[in-house]
């Protein structure tokens, strides 16, 4: 019984690393909610951002609502070098940040760190 276990745990074990390694890690994108004149997305900041792509339509005035359930201080900032944002996350509060999507083109955010990163997509 034991050892049917450990082949069981073993397989499981190997399938992930195979995954991890070989499997399609196809970053996760979302479009953004677009009204008549604004857009919004809700980005959960945990371990990560999640959606870690956004997508906005130009020249529709986007918010990007961030809210950080990681107690990690490393996500405590979130940076718009483009956009000169450099915003403060509270944990387990949502901050808004607007976005110029007059520019149509890829921009990336990141912690105050450099280390997670995230990309808004205007077109
Ligand atoms: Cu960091």
């Amino acid at each position: 019984m034991t050892k049917t276990i450990v082949t069981i745990v073993g397989l499981a074990l190997v399938g992930f690393i195979i995954w991890w390694f070989f499997g399609k890690h196809e970053t996760e994108s979302e479009i953004a909610d677009v009204a008549a004149d604004n857009q919004s997305i809700d980005v959960e900041v945990n371990g990560g951002y999640s959606p870690e792509t956004v997508v906005l339509k130009q020249g529709v005035p986007a918010t990007l609502n961030f809210t950080r359930k990681d107690p990690s201080s490393c996500l405590d900032r979130v940076v718009f070098p483009d956009f000169g944002i450099n915003q403060e996350l509270p944990q387990n509060e949502t901050k808004e940040v607007k976005i110029d999507t007059s520019q149509a083109g890829e921009y990336e955010w990141a912690c105050g760190m450099d280390m997670f990163h995230g990309k808004i997509v205007i077109k």
